[in-house]
Formats: structure tokens, sequence, C-alpha cells
């Protein structure tokens, strides 16, 4: 053995022992540059960072420039949503001429072999790159002019065409430790030469649209799915609580019109590989031990079915259940109670379970809520749960509260325990319908949640905000969390997601994540919020005074291009991001934004004008800065877009105290 072979072998091996449930070792990822190699895209350049973070990801050799001319190899097997996808995204990376075959030409610059990555001439070109067994998994292996996308099952082959789309990138002159978008490259665009080994950590990922207040409209509604799809999440739950046909109006069948809006997201969460879940919650109503009641609720769900529909749920949240709705339940399961209430629901849900969803082709297991979802408490109710509901009912759980500070691995484990399974967390984060959430947008990206969870978790839902696409931040660094918790680190993924919004473009981003630190504000049922506000304003803002107090010019030199920055933002934001329905969700936000950014700008003009003794200039810039105040105070959120009515709020207290602290000043003076 040479000292290179040994050299790769040893690395091999630790690939090997890091990810355990690989198929193969990774022999040769890091292997000498291909003869192709294009002049400043060498084999050992960084490679671009893709969002979820892959569980496994190395360099295959150098960058493969795209050229004109691609040939995408098929199969029988082939997905056509990925393959879709594949043909879009070369498109927009310049490719003139797509040839879809099903062998290669060898006339193509560069053939592209999508399938299962046991396909004979995709399972060659991965030599060297591990295939995962997950469902939902997928291998990548870009080298020399050859890019094979293998997935384990046709949601593992959509995936791989995802994180190729992340790798293909701007070439650089010096590799790729830049961002994508930036302005260094040559005008030619690269796949970076990877090899990626990628599954995921949680079967179920996505969001429930499972709030008080205002649902999401069906714009949208089609924008989330086709948003979960570049996210890699799997899953969307219908549970809108305002919804009159999914609570108070559970027996009413769908009026056509709304029934064909639900056919039509079905279809497009499909095409992203994303899995409608309907959920019907009759518990505020349903008389379990009436046969008719039971009949209702199949009904219901058997108009989802012929809709498509494969996933159905029956959310108790949110529900009283020491009171029977009918005389019936207390002569069938006694006196109301929570043993009795258990028994009753776990008769219901093990029946769909058993006459319907089992009997449906293509039928997922039953998700249900139970009526305790956001505790760690044993009781009656539990105890028959789980010593009877049957075993391939998903149990959610929102954790130790319903906005809990932070999940443990210890609390999931404990869950699990009570629940008898492996439960499946409905994450109430960034939702902004409890009022501590008044007038706020929750930007933060995902935290708090320890590493490991995956272990004891069936999955992982963000239950979002009443506005879709503000929501997509938080969303999207809980996608990644749930993807590969042990890889997530929310500091690269809260950039991912600025990057993503801002259509790649790193300075927007930056402008992204300022407006993100101005609303990171996220709180819980209690006094003490799970993510602090502002924590990039609010040192700035300390330190601010802390200088002024000996260095005043010093200190308004040093703070004013943060103030300016803030000022900024939302005409940047609204010059350059690509999501119109982000900066409709934000407007008012942007609006506040830019207000209070001007009231502090002229706060330091005050400032500045006592340090030279002008008074009527200092008199001036705090009547201006004070006007700018009010009327930033003045603005509220659209009661069509928000269930918590008030005052738009954003980094708070910080500027509001910066303001207060200049008037104090003045009036000093
Ligand atoms: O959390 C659950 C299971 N149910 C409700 C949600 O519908 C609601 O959005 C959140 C946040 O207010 N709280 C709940 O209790």
């Amino acid at each position: 053995m040479t000292a290179v072979s040994r050299s790769l072998a040893v690395r091999s091996l630790a690939l090997t022992l890091s990810l355990g449930s690989l198929s193969l070792a990774v022999s040769a990822a890091t292997a000498a540059p291909s003869p192709a190699a294009p002049a400043g895209a060498t084999a050992s350049s960084p490679l671009p960072v893709v969002s979820p973070t892959p569980q496994s990801m190395t360099r295959a050799g150098a960058d493969i420039v795209v050229p004109s001319h691609v040939e995408i190899i098929v199969g029988k097997d082939t997905d056509q949503a990925a393959r879709t996808l594949l043909t879009r995204t070369l498109s927009e990376h310049g490719v003139r001429h797509t040839d879809v075959r099903e062998s290669p030409s060898r006339h193509a610059g560069l053939s592209i072999l999508l399938g299962p990555a046991t396909r004979p001439d995709i399972a060659r070109a991965l030599t060297g790159t591990a295939v995962p067994q997950h469902a939902e998994g997928y291998a990548l292996r870009a080298a020399r002019k050859t890019v094979a996308l293998g997935g384990t099952d046709a949601t593992g082959q959509y995936y791989a065409v995802q994180t190729l789309k992340r790798l293909i990138v701007p070439q650089r002159a010096h590799g790729h430790g830049r961002e994508e978008g930036g302005d260094h490259g040559h005008g030619r665009t690269v796949i970076a030469g990877a090899s990626v080994s990628d599954f995921p950590s949680m079967p179920l990922r996505g969001s429930i649209e499972g709030f008080y207040g205002p649902p999401w409209t069906k714009a949208e509604r089609l924008d989330h799915v086709d948003f979960l799809g570049t996210v890699k999440s799997n899953t969307y739950v219908y549970a809108p609580k305002d919804d009159p046909y999914h609570r108070d109006k559970w027996r009413e069948p769908y009026p056509a019109d709304k029934a064909a809006e639900l056919g039509e997201l079905v279809e497009r969460a499909t095409a992203n590989h994303v899995r409608f879940a309907f959920a019907v919650s009759p518990g505020a109503s349903i008389c379990y031990s009436d046969p008719a009641d039971t009949q209702a609720l199949t009904a219901k769900l058997q108009a989802m079915y012929d809709l498509g529909v494969r996933t159905v749920s029956v959310p108790l949240d949110d529900i009283s259940y020491t009171k029977w709705n009918c005389e019936a339940d207390q002569a069938a399961f006694g006196a109301p109670g929570q043993g009795p209430a258990a028994k009753a629901q776990v008769g219901l849900l093990n029946t769909l379970q058993r006459d319907f969803v089992a009997t449906h082709p293509g039928m997922r297991p039953l998700q249900m809520v139970p009526t305790e979802y956001g505790d760690l408490k044993d009781s009656p109710y539990k105890q028959i749960l789980r010593s009877t509901l049957d075993k391939p009912i998903e149990v959610m759980w929102t954790g130790t509260d319903v906005v809990p500070p932070s999940i443990t691995v210890d609390q999931a484990k404990k869950a699990s325990d009570l629940f008898g399974r492996k439960v499946f967390v409905w994450d109430n984060y960034p939702v902004n319908d409890f009022a501590r959430t008044a007038g706020r947008l929750l930007l933060a990206p995902y935290d708090k949640r320890e590493p490991g969870l995956s272990d004891h978790l069936t999955g992982l839902i963000s239950n979002p905000m009443n506005q879709e696409a503000a929501s997509k931040p938080a969303v999207l660094t809980m996608s990644d969390f749930a993807w590969n918790d042990r890889g997530y680190d929310r500091i690269r993924s809260g950039r991912q997601a600025a990057l993503q919004l801002a259509g790649g473009d790193p300075r927007l981003a930056d402008a992204v994540q300022v407006f993100v630190d101005l609303n990171h504000l996220a709180p819980t049922f209690g006094d003490t919020p799970w993510q602090p506000q502002s924590p990039v304003l609010g040192p700035k803002t300390e330190a601010f005074w802390q200088r002024y107090a000996t260095d005043p010019r010093g200190a308004i030199r040093a703070f004013r291009p943060t103030v300016d920055e803030i000022t900024r933002v939302p005409a940047a934001l609204r010059r350059g991001l690509p999501d119109k329905l982000f900066l409709s969700d934000a407007a008012n936000w942007l609006d506040a934004t830019e207000l209070w950014g001007r009231s502090m700008a002229y706060g330091l003009d005050a400032l500045s004008a006592l340090q030279v003794g002008d008074s009527a200039k200092a008199a001036a810039a705090r009547k201006a800065m004070d006007e700018r105040a009010e009327a930033a105070a003045k603005i509220t959120v659209d009661p069509k877009e928000h269930h918590q009515l008030g005052q738009v709020k954003l980094g708070d207290p910080f500027i509001q105290d910066f303001v207060t602290r200049v008037r104090a000043a003045h009036d000093e003076s």
C-alpha cells in the first residue's frame, strides 16, 4: 500500500465510522484533480455551502464547467418531478440544449445520470460515493464530465437534484470560499466537483398550518409547498384552526370550490415531493359513541382521499376533555375524566386507522394530536394512549409547554416513553397567534433544540405565522435541523435562509439579516422569551451609550453606520427581494423599520449638535426624531393578516430606549 492509498484508506475508514449506516465506504472523496479541471477550480477548493447540511459532502475532483449542451440520462424509474426540476435548473443556468435520453450519446459536454442509485450506470458512476440505505436518501457524484444523481427512492432522486442546484455556482478565480452571487466569477457556471451521501435524520419534516387567525390564502399555500420542496421537507399539514370545515363544521363536506382548491394544493405538493396531510378536528363536538359521527368523519377523509390525499390527521388539541359532548358517551365510557376521554379517543382513532387508513392503498399512518400535548406528566390519559393506541399512529407533542424554551434529548426520550412510541414534534415556532407575539414577526433562526433529538422523534414540523412567506427563515432553519440535527449550525443556517430569500445576493442577504435581527424575539407563554431580541443591535446600543459617556463624538461616529444601515434596509429589500409575498407580509414592519431608523439618525444628529453647542440644530433634529418615532409607533398590524392585533413591534426595547435617552440628553442640555 502506497502512502497515498494508505492515507485514503484511513480517511475512508473514518468516514465509514462516522456514517455507520451508509452502505459503502467513501474511498476517493479527496481524489486528485481530474484532467478536465478548469483553471482556478482545484480539487482542494472549498465546496459551496449546501442547505440542509448534507450528512457527508466531500470533494470528488475539480469543478465541471456547465456546457451549453447537456444530456440527462433517464430510465423507466426516473422520477418525473426530479427530471422536471433538473431540466428547469439547467435552463436557468444557461444550458441551451438539454437532451433527455436513455443512453449517452457521447456528444454532449456533460452527462447527468438521474434515477435509482441501483441503476447500473448510476451505480458505476457513483463508485467512491457511499449510497445511504435510508428512505429519501441519495448519493451524488460530480466528477469529470459526469454527474450521477442516484436516489434510494423517488424522493431521494428529487433531493439529489435539489442538492445539485446548490452546487451550481459561478466559477471563481480561487475556488468557492465566497458565497454564491458574488462578482468574482469568470462569467462561466460550474458544478462543484462533489461527492455527497445524504439522507434525512428525521423521517417527517415540514410545517403544519395549525394556528388561530387568518388562514393562509391559496397563493400562500402554493408558495409554501414549493418552498418546502426546496428545503427537502416532505410534510405540509393542513390544519388551520379558523377554517370552519376543519373544526366547527367538521361534519360537513367542503363546498365544491374549496374542495377543488384543496385538490390543486395536493397536486402541487406532490409535484414537490411534499405530502399534503389533511387534518380534521372533531373534538369540540363529537359524540364518540355515535356511529353516525364516525361515519361523518370517515366520509370527510374519503373525500380527501379521492382528491389524492394520502396522509390524514386528527388533532384533539385545545378541547375540553373532562366533559362529554353527548350523554351517550357517559353511558359508553363512564363519568367524564382523563381516562374515559382517552378511551373514547383511542376507540375513534383505532377505528380510523384500521377501517380507513389500513384499507386504503397508499395511505400513510394516521397522525393525531393528543389533548395532553405539551407536558411530560404521566396521567391516566397518557397511560391509556400508550397502552391501547395502535402502534402505527403518529402522536404529536409540542415539548414541555405549548411554546417550550428548549427541547432536550432527555425530554424527547421521556415523551416517547409516555406515549409508547417515538413522538412527532409540533414546534410552536414561529407561530404568532398568542398574546405575547402581538405585533411581531418572528424571524430568528431555529435554536435551543438539542442535537440527537432525531434518535427519539419521528419528525419535526413548524407551526408557522399567519404570514406564510415571512415564516420562511424560521421554517428553512427548522428544516435544516430536522434533516441533520447533529450537523445543524444556526449561524450558517440563518445565513442560508437570508441568502435564499435574497435570491443568492450576499449584500441583499446582509440587509435581510439586519431585518431579522430587529425581529429576532421569540416569546414563550411566560415572561422569558426563548430567543432574545436583536442580539446584534442590543449590544451595539449598549456599547454606544457606554462610549458616549466618555467619548461622545467617537461614539456617534462609530454608531452612525449601524443606524444608516437600518434606515436603508427597507428600500434595499423592496428593491431587491424576489419574494414579493415576503415583502407584502413584512410591509408594515418595513415601514416601521425605516421610520425608526430615521428617528435614530435624527437622534444622532441631535447629539452631534449638542456636542458643538448648536442648540437650534439640536432642537430641530430632536423634533424630527420625535416625529419619526411617533409615526413609527402608530403603525399597527393588518387585521386581515394577523390574529393578534396592535402596534408593530421591532428592535424593542433598544430603539425606543435610544430615543428616550436622546430626549433626556437634549432636555438636560
Ligand atoms: O399547539 C397546539 C397543539 N395547539 C394550539 C395551536 O393551534 C396554536 O397555534 C398554538 C400557539 O398559540 N397553541 C396551541 O395550543
